[in-house]
């Protein structure tokens, strides 16, 4: 048999047998497939900071590999504000705007703005390519919008990780009520056909914990070269149980935990066995009383207070603790 035939067959058999393969197929999914988390979360900015939004705006990049050359969609799932899945506070009255931008400035790593973490700064740099303000619309509600077509040009080139930078800017405009919903990058307007490589990360994730005891939520900072150590901030997690970090080298180690409205901080020691890879932040609920609609921010800075970025996949993978054998001397006895 040809080789390419025998890989063709290999990966019928794996469809069929239903296993996922780990490469970039399911990348496009925003929050990723391995992260377990429901929905994103914008509050309208007349809400309360205790609802577990800190700032009522988000800000998600998308990188697309230089060599996809074909227009193509972000298209955002439930983007209303009302019906299903979102979070009344009174009656529905929010409005959220999502824009998208490209261009020079969109780019987080040459425009530190772009990253949404400094109060005052501009944000929104580059060329907006498209927007819409979505307040209480059944026609999207529980259902997707389409951002695009969108060229891969119009963003901003990354020499570093070769691929064209788009930004989504979501920002709860008015109104007081929880905007929940996700993203996925698609080749197509109306299904979701993902893009081979393409990614998606943010500095500062805020999002929505499932109502369910049993269920743990990751995210998964990449630690790039040059990291010594890390410093976490988690926000408004209700004291619902344990945020552990795992990686190829830690087991789990325990963070300190926020309860209401408040920020707990704490610095995480990184090991150059860590370099290169993902750190696997898991969110374990509380057993006993149900902390039910539980929204929570995290962020990061690296030893220097640059924010260290999460992805929606996790670049190198989820990553496996890998226990270390003690090796003990044994002195043959004479
Ligand atoms: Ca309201
Ligand atoms: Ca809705
Ligand atoms: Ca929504
Ligand atoms: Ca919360």
């Amino acid at each position: 048999m040809k080789p390419e035939r025998f890989i063709n067959i290999a990966l019928i058999i794996l469809f069929l047998s239903g296993i996922t393969l780990p490469a970039m197929l399911n990348a496009q999914a925003v929050p990723g497939k391995d992260e377990n988390i429901p929905f994103l979360v914008t509050f309208g900015k007349e809400g309360k900071v205790s609802w577990g939004d800190n700032d009522f705006f988000q800000i998600f990049f998308f990188s697309i590999p230089k060599d996809f050359n074909q227009q193509f969609y972000i298209r955002v799932f439930d983007p209303d504000c009302g019906g299903e899945n979102d979070e009344i506070q009174g009656e529905f009255n929010s409005k959220t705007l999502f824009s998208v931008y490209g261009g020079v400035g969109a780019d987080p790593e040459k425009h530190e703005e772009s990253r949404g973490l400094e109060k005052g700064t501009n944000y929104k740099l580059g060329n907006q390519l498209a927007s819409r303000v979505f307040g209480a619309e059944p026609r999207y509600d529980n259902k997707y919008f389409s951002f695009g077509p969108l060229t891969p040009t119009e963003g901003e080139f990354n020499q570093k990780w070769n691929s064209y930078i788009f930004k989504v800017v979501i920002e709860g405009v008015a109104g007081d009520d929880g905007n929940l919903y996700r993203f996925f990058l698609s080749r197509d307007e109306n299904n979701n056909l993902a893009i081979e490589g393409a990614n998606a990360f943010t500095y500062s994730y805020t999002f929505r914990m499932w109502n369910d005891f049993k269920s743990i939520a990751h995210i998964y900072p990449y630690v790039d070269t040059g990291i010594v150590s890390i410093k976490q901030e988690n926000f408004d997690w209700d004291n619902d149980g344990k945020i552990l970090v795992v990686s190829r080298y830690k087991r789990g180690i325990e963070l300190p935990i926020s309860n209401e409205a408040d920020w707990a901080r704490s610095n995480i020691a990184i090991e150059p066995q860590e370099i290169n890879s993902s750190l696997d932040f898991q969110f374990h609920k509380r057993q006993g009383e149900l902390v039910k609609n539980n929204n929570v921010v995290v962020r990061l800075q690296n030893q220097r207070g640059d924010a260290v970025k999460f992805y929606s996949s996790p670049i190198g993978g989820v990553p496996v603790y890998v226990p270390r054998t003690s090796v003990t001397k044994i002195t043959p006895k004479k």
